[in-house]
């Protein structure tokens, strides 16, 4: 497999840190193209645990490019403290290792403080984000306001940049009853950052062009998951960028006929941080031990994630949009030992049964699931490493979701460690 796109299929955290990881072993060239430092990709190796958030899974092997494309919104503050953070675990990261596309719009301290502004203020408006900026900073990018990575590089264009940013956000910092910017103080950050930034800056556009002529592989990895995009998640309680496959062309720059295999990533079991709706939520003791045995906290903000059963509708719903070729589903250990598990296979309505999640945001919040039931199996599964080291009915679950989401199963992911995968051919 040439070039492989991976997805989150449900709502972010469904595990693709790792499948990313062991996916690089056969890319040359690790992409990120879409969202921030709102991710959170937990990766252990060899027993290190590293925790991503702005640079692609792909850094922590060596002999990987890794790239981080236009797409993304970059907060040069927070990578040059990641790069510290993961330098110090004994990972290089060079110019000839690290490019970051020079389109790339930035995150600014301003973006992050209007996010958590109108997050704090606990209205209509709050969305339960990460405060990491990500909103504000895609909007500069919409509202061609924003700085860019090439920016950095000119001190004139620099401060027409900025100038033009202020316009917008001091009017609406005061609406806000936010101070001004400070705006000598901006340029000035701005400044000193640059030269840690601008020796990663490539277009890398050209760089992808040429890697493929050359026929390197490349893996393109996306951050959150397809019901939080922003065009076809459960808005707006969504993030800011399209986070679906077709994302990975718009967000490198190469076309969409360079992708061969999209892989969505799928928890076997359905989570979700911050606001919005959430069909197959649970409030009691079962959604308490899916959070429990999954460690559901988010690697970003620590926050408590939301937990119910596998929602079989809206997984066949995501990988539609993002084109999914095959899924990987992961967790599948921290159903063990349940006596029975549910599979949510379509909504009810107002007495009509619905085989997808409407886009009313009225209707997404009455939706009501339709449950399957099937027993449980009491073995353990963490750790399996091949379909033998399954139990009968765990193999069963994975069928039948298999056949519910109308997608194959290509691998099934066992425990955090690389090696603990099942290849299903
Ligand atoms: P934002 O900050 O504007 O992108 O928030 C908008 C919504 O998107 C959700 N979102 C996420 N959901 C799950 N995981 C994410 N990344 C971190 C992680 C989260 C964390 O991987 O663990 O640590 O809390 C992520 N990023 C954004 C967010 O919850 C809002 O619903
Ligand atoms: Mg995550």
């Amino acid at each position: 497999m040439a070039n492989v796109v991976v997805v989150g299929a449900q709502w972010g955290d469904e595990g693709k840190g790792k499948i990313v990881d062991w996916l690089s072993e056969r890319a040359d060239i690790v992409c990120r193209f879409q969202g921030g430092h709102n991710a959170g990709h937990t990766l252990v190796v060899g027993g290190e645990v590293y925790k991503l958030h702005a640079l692609p899974s792909g850094v922590v092997r060596g002999g990987k490019l890794s790239v981080i494309g236009n797409g993304v919104v970059l907060d040069p503050w927070h990578l040059v403290e990641e790069i510290a953070t993961v330098r110090g675990q004994g990972v290089e990261i060079t110019p000839e290792t690290l490019m970051i596309a020079e389109n790339t719009p930035l995150i600014l301290p301003i973006h992050g403080e209007l996010d958590r502004a109108r997050e704090a203020q606990n209205s209509v408006a709050k969305i339960g984000t990460t405060g990491r900026g990500i909103g504000p900073a895609y909007e500069d990018k919409v509202g061609r306001r924003a700085i860019r990575v090439a920016d950095l590089a000119d001190r004139a264009t620099l401060e027409k940049r900025v100038d033009r940013a202020l316009v917008h956000h001091d009017a609406l910092r005061s609406g806000l009853g936010m101070a001004p910017v400070d705006r000598d103080g901006l340029i000035a950050g701005l400044e000193a950052i640059a030269g840690e930034i601008l020796p990663y800056a490539q277009p890398v556009w050209m760089v992808l062009t040429e890697a493929r002529r050359a026929g390197r592989r490349i893996l393109f990895e996306g951050a959150q998951g397809a019901l939080l995009d922003i065009d076809f998640g459960t808005y707006p309680f969504v993030t800011s960028s399209n986070v679906i496959a077709g994302q990975a062309a718009t967000g490198t720059g190469i076309g969409p006929g360079s992708i061969d295999f999209v892989l969505g990533i799928v928890k076997a079991y359905t989570t979700r941080v911050g606001e919005g709706p959430f069909p197959t939520e649970l409030d009691d003791a079962d959604g308490e031990r899916l959070g429990e045995r999954g460690h559901e906290f988010g690697t970003t903000t620590g926050r408590k994630r939301r937990c119910g059963w596998f929602d079989a509708c809206l997984v066949r719903q995501t990988c539609a949009i993002s084109g999914v070729s095959g899924i990987a589903l992961t967790k599948l250990d921290v159903l063990d030992g349940f006596e029975r598990l549910r599979i949510c296979t379509g909504y009810e309505l107002d007495g009509e049964r619905l085989d997808y999640l409407p886009t009313a945001a009225e209707a997404q919040a009455r939706v009501r699931p339709v449950y399957e039931e099937m027993d449980g199996w009491s073995e353990s599964t963490a750790g399996a490493r091949s379909w033998a080291d399954l139990p009968a009915q765990a193999i069963k679950y994975v069928r039948r979701i298999e056949e519910l989401i109308r997608c194959p199963v290509a691998l099934v992911s066992t425990s955090p460690e690389r090696e603990d995968t099942i290849l299903v051919t």
